[in-house]
């Protein structure tokens, strides 16, 4: 193993946004990378795409993130070098609605409650016994924001990201004397996501949040992982909270114009 010129990072959610830009970054400089969402069309084309422009080696892995089962069988697919994962981007997840908690759709609750705590926990489960074991290995959540303050109507997203928080600073507890590094990235607003047409369920008149301010863009946050990433091995960056210019805060948005 030690052998592997190439590290391997794994980034759940891959297929849009944040994640497809992550991907495509760490390909771009030289890292095989495992690439997995539900979208099995996109993970194809976005695999093809990276090995062409990149000649690195790209495994697509199509799979569910609330499902345990699915997370466990595509983990246990990985043979070879692809088991020994370096880096786990825990990017995976999403909001869904916006409404006061007593007008709140349960099912949104349970979805985000799925893909956002438990689909990160099932990835790491699956994942940190293999790191624990070689001694090294990078767990970086996506947060948000949203884990950090609390806005009108998030309730449920919010607190989802405030249990990714937690579960951050506890894996960091489980880890730090193994020799893994845990680490957080929470951005602010981002565009060139599928988050907001996600969060309203593809009504595109809600959708546009981003008309009247310059958010971040996905490859922004993108460039946050991969300088978190590849920091030296005694390095190790706990958290960065990043927002666009116009942003001071979940509540705080300057909507002048972009
Ligand atoms: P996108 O909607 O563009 O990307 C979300 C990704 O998550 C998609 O690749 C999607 O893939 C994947 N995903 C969602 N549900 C599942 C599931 N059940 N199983 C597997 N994969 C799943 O949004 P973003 O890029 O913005 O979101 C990425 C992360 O960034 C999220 O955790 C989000 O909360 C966070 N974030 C986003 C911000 C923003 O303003 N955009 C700001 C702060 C944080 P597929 O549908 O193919 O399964
Ligand atoms: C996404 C940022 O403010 O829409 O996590 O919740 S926000």
């Amino acid at each position: 193993m030690e052998n592997r010129i190439s590290k391997i990072v794994l980034v759940t959610g891959a297929t849009s946004g944040i994640g497809k830009a992550t991907a495509t970054l760490f390909a771009k400089n030289g890292y095989d990378v495992i690439i997995t969402g539900r979208r099995e069309d996109r993970l194809e084309e976005l695999k093809n795409k990276l090995k062409k422009k990149y000649v690195v080696k790209v495994k697509a892995l199509c799979f569910d993130v609330r499902k345990n089962n699915e997370v466990k069988k595509a983990m246990k697919s990985l043979e070879g070098d692809w088991a020994n994962v370096d880096i786990l981007i825990n990017n995976a997840g999403l909001a869904m609605g916006l409404d006061p908690l007593h007008k709140g759709d349960v099912n949104h609750w349970e979805t985000m409650i799925d893909t956002n705590i438990k689909g990160l926990l099932y990835m790491t489960r699956a994942i940190s016994p293999l790191m624990v074991k070689n001694g090294k290995g990078h767990i970086i959540n996506i947060c948000s924001t949203a884990g950090h303050e609390a806005y009108p109507n998030g309730n449920v997203y919010c607190a989802t990201k405030c249990a990714v928080d937690m579960l951050t600073k506890t894996m960091r507890l489980d880890f730090y004397k193994l020799g893994l590094r845990v680490s957080q990235v929470s951005p602010g607003m981002v565009e060139e996501t599928e988050f907001a047409i996600t969060r309203f369920e593809g009504d595109e008149k809600k959708s546009k949040i981003y008309d009247d301010i310059t958010p971040l863009k996905a490859k922004d946050v993108a460039d946050v992982i991969f300088y978190v990433a590849t920091r030296p091995k005694h390095v190790n960056i706990q958290e960065v909270l990043v927002m666009c210019t116009q942003q001071a805060g979940s509540n705080f948005l300057d909507r002048s114009g972009r």
